[in-house]
């Protein structure tokens, strides 16, 4: 149930019953990465218990989904805000365990948000110059604070799971993309004929759209079945040393101001497949607000793992209020 159909706004004077409910009150940090934000739930979240975090991610997405909607709907929140839910790690190894989140649900991975989590935890004084692990959904992956704002995290193996891979969309005709993996699942395509310019969003956001509903229909997915989530778009960036410039339709219908650092990933994992970059190489990627990350990879165990580097400031410290009164205490979406 989205917040729209549960706001019966009682009109001012009316009466209405007080609530035998508590006032829930949620801690949180917000920052953004390359223009995208990200809100840290550091306190009042739902206790999620002590399993693997794919389980509790799972229990957040169905049985905690109204404190889910709560932190990113508006009016407290946007389609645009990725919310990060902290919690206890399973691995003695990990310094944290993080969930992501959107309006729509749960994420595996998302690399703007450790990025935004460790200028938060620096922001705190709980994280200090070098590496922590943390654990996600989909796996352990390396963050290192380089200084208050600046981190790199070497992500979840990444990978190419279908090359070359054609759709017939609406109003567009044939695309041609790759089904790649980067800690979410991406269809990545240069085959689109689109200026990827700010001005640009509302026909990019349309086709990503028309991109994702035609895959859905023709049945492509990743791996095991997985719905392919995230629409990015390529192209090559104007500005001298940078690889290339993206467009990225996120599952909750908003796109990323940032690079996208599951994204990146995933297009890193393609262009090494493809012997367009070696290991170690730097690939500098630009997002469709010309804000850039640095990526390479290494090749561990046979595997392709990218590591993202990029900046994040904190933008507020906030206490949200969740007023059972409130006919919008979960908020509202579109989506
Ligand atoms: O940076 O990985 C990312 C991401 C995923 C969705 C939004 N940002």
């Amino acid at each position: 149930m989205n917040g729209a159909t549960q706001g019966n706004q009682r009109a001012c004077g009316e009466h209405c019953a007080m609530s035998a409910q508590p006032t829930l009150r949620v801690s949180a940090i917000d920052s953004h990465t390359g223009g995208e934000p990200t809100r840290v739930v550091i306190g009042g979240g739902p206790d999620l218990g002590t399993g693997p975090l794919s389980v509790r991610a799972a229990q957040l997405d169905r049985e905690f989904a109204d404190f889910r909607r709560a932190v990113v709907n508006e009016p407290r929140g946007n389609d645009v805000l990725v919310g990060a839910i902290l919690v206890e790690p399973t691995l003695a190894s990990c310094g944290a365990g993080v969930i992501f989140f959107n309006t729509v649900g749960t994420l595996g991975m998302c690399g703007h948000g450790t990025i935004g989590l460790m200028a938060t935890l620096a922001h705190l004084g709980r994280a200090q110059p070098g590496p922590m692990d943390i654990e996600t959904p989909v796996g352990v992956v390396t963050a290192t604070l380089h200084d208050a704002h600046c981190v790199s995290v070497r992500n979840v193996p990444s990978f190419r799971h279908s090359k070359g891979v054609r759709v017939n969309v609406e109003g567009i005709g044939n695309v041609t993309g790759d089904v790649a993996w980067g800690g979410n699942w991406f269809f990545i395509t240069e085959d689109h004929g689109h200026a990827l310019e700010l001005n640009q969003v509302e026909r990019l956001t349309q086709i990503t759209k028309q991109i994702r509903a035609a895959l859905e229909r023709d049945g492509v997915t990743g791996a095991d079945g997985a719905i392919i989530d995230h629409i990015e778009l390529n192209a090559p960036s104007p500005t001298a040393g940078v690889g290339g410039r993206n467009f990225i339709l996120c599952p909750g219908g908003a796109y990323d101001r940032s690079p996208c650092g599951t994204g990146t990933s995933a297009k890193l994992a393609c262009l090494f497949a493809d012997g367009k970059l070696a290991e170690g190489q730097v690939w500098r990627q630009e997002s469709i607000v010309g804000s850039v990350f640095e990526g390479s990879v290494e090749v561990h165990n046979g595997k392709i793992v990218p590591t993202i580097r990029g900046t994040a400031y904190v933008t507020a410290e906030a206490e949200l209020i969740l007023d059972p009164d409130d006919p919008f205490v979960h908020g509202f979406s579109a989506t």
